[in-house]
C-alpha cells in the first residue's frame, strides 16, 4: 500500500443514506478513506464496472487496501459497519452484553432492512416502470414507508428498555447511525415525519458531533447548492 494513500477505497454516492453510515464509523474509527464516485442519479450502479464490484448494483462497496487484506469488494453497510467493529473495536460500536447488541442489531435492521430499501431508486424505477407510479404516487410511498420505520423505531425508544442518551444506553452504537441514515435521507427527499421527539433528541445530539456532521449527504462532493 502507497504510504500516503487511504487505507479504504469507498465507492459512494453524495445522498445515499447506505454510504453514510459507512461514512460515519469510518469517522467515529478514525479510518481514513477514499471515496470513488459512482452516479446513481446516471445510473452508474448498473454499469458492468460497478455490477463486477457489486452484482446487486448497489453502493457502498468497501475495498480495504491494508497488505494482506482480501481483494473482494465488501458489499451492504450493515456487513461494512460489524467489519469495522471488528478490525477496529474503538469506541465500540455493539455494547458489550449480548441482549443489548441484540437490541442494537434489531433496531439498525428495522432502518437499513426494512425501511431504507423501500425508497431506493431501483424501487423507484420498477413502480414506475411497472406499477404506474407517478411522482405524486412516489412521494406518498415514501412518505408511508419513512412515517411507518420511523414511528416503529421512536415506539421502541419510548416503550424499551435499554433507551438513554441514544437509542442503546450512553454510547453511540450502530443503530443510531441507521437511524440517523435515514433521517439525513428524509431530509433530501424533504419528507417531514412527525411526533418523533425522542428520535428528533437523538438526532440534534449526533449531528452537533464532527463525525457525523462531516458524513452529511449536504456537505460531499457532487451535492446540489439546494439540497
Ligand atoms: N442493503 C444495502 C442497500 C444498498 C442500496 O440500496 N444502496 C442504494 C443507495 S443508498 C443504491 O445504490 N441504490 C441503487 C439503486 O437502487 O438502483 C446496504 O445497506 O448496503
Amino acid at each position: 500500500m502507497n504510504q500516503t494513500a487511504a487505507r479504504f477505497a469507498l465507492y459512494s454516492y453524495w445522498r445515499t443514506s447506505a454510504t453514510y453510515r459507512v461514512r460515519v464509523a469510518l469517522n467515529l474509527k478514525k479510518l481514513a478513506s477514499e471515496e470513488i464516485n459512482v452516479d446513481i442519479d446516471k445510473n452508474e450502479q448498473r454499469e458492468p464496472a460497478f455490477l463486477a464490484i457489486n452484482p446487486l448494483g448497489a453502493i457502498p462497496a468497501l475495498i480495504d487496501r491494508a497488505p494482506g487484506a482480501s481483494s473482494l469488494p465488501i458489499t451492504q453497510s450493515l456487513a461494512i459497519l460489524e467489519f469495522l467493529e471488528e478490525i477496529e473495536p474503538d469506541p465500540a460500536l455493539l455494547p458489550a452484553d449480548p441482549w443489548a447488541r441484540a437490541r442494537v442489531r434489531a433496531l439498525a435492521g428495522m432502518m437499513a432492512t426494512d425501511t431504507h430499501p423501500l425508497i431506493t431508486p431501483r424501487i423507484k424505477k420498477y413502480l414506475t416502470a411497472a406499477g404506474g407510479f407517478d411522482d405524486a404516487k412516489w412521494r406518498a410511498w415514501q412518505t408511508n414507508w419513512f412515517s411507518t420505520g420511523l414511528g416503529a423505531y421512536e415506539e421502541c425508544l419510548t416503550k424499551q428498555p435499554g433507551s438513554g442518551r441514544y437509542s442503546q444506553g450512553d454510547s453511540i452504537t450502530i443503530a443510531d447511525i441507521c437511524l440517523a441514515s435515514v433521517m439525513v435521507v428524509a431530509r433530501v427527499f424533504k419528507i417531514e415525519v412527525t411526533n418523533i421527539p425522542t428520535i428528533d433528541r437523538i438526532m440534534a445530539d449526533l449531528e452537533s458531533l464532527p463525525e457525523f456532521a462531516r458524513a452529511d449527504p449536504r456537505r460531499q462532493a457532487g451535492a446540489p447548492a439546494a439540497a
